[in-house]
């Protein structure tokens, strides 16, 4: 059954000071540049012009919010590892990004996109242990699941549940999505309900 969603734009930040400051709370979605971060925003608000879907890497700058049904924020986040800053582990990623993902209050659940066609990409997992190292509750989602077999795709999980299962002891909750053929939705939105209502 496929699930309905209301969502709308809400609102552009450059800056985590301008973020709405209604009580709502944010379920946000991160990214290298051309993951397919907005595809999916399309996909799982099943609308295809909310979030613009580009060849060109590295054009979203601001942080997006969209209201969805009225109870929660889908934040769309500006893609990291694109113009590359600095080497340090922090400074890689955007004061933006930084800002908003460690210390801003309204940030409830982060999910970190990487591509499933490739293997585990040093900026994401840098990514990740900044979120694990600052306790950020965060899943992660493989998607263009559709641009690989079955078994290359579990090949692909096994080996990055792999690579974190060195450093971490508990594995983050992990999807798998395709925006072409809706794979992931249900399992998705269901997810963050159960996450928005128990913690
Ligand atoms: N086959 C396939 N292509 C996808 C999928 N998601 C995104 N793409 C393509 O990947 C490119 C980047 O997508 P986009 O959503 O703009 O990525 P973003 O930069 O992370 O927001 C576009 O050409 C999309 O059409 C998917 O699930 N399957
Ligand atoms: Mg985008």
């Amino acid at each position: 059954m496929a699930i309905t969603i209301k969502a709308k734009f809400k609102c552009s930040s450059e800056k985590v000071s301008q973020v709405p400051k209604d009580e709502l709370k944010d379920i946000a979605f991160i990214g290298r540049s051309n993951v397919g971060k907005s595809s999916l925003v399309n996909m799982l608000t099943g609308q295809k012009g909310l979030a613009k879907v580009s060849g060109t890497p590295g054009k979203t700058k601001l942080i997006n919010h969209f209201t969805i049904n009225d109870s929660w924020y889908l934040v769309d986040l500006p893609g990291y590892g694109y113009a590359r800053v600095s080497k340090t582990a922090r400074g890689e990623f955007s004061k933006l990004i930084t800002d908003y993902v460690l210390k801003c209050e309204k940030m409830h659940f982060l999910f970190v996109l990487v591509d499933s066609r490739l293997e585990p990409q040093k900026i994401d997992l840098r990514f990740i242990e900044l979120l694990g190292t600052n306790g950020i509750p965060f899943g992660i989602i493989f998607t263009k699941a559709d641009k690989l077999s079955q078994a290359q795709l579990n090949r692909n999980i096994k080996a990055y549940k792999q690579m974190l299962s060195e450093e971490w002891e508990e594995l983050p909750p992990m999807f798998v999505s395709s925006s072409e053929k809706g794979t992931g939705r249900e399992e998705i939105l269901t997810f963050i309900e159960d996450a928005l209502t128990n913690y």
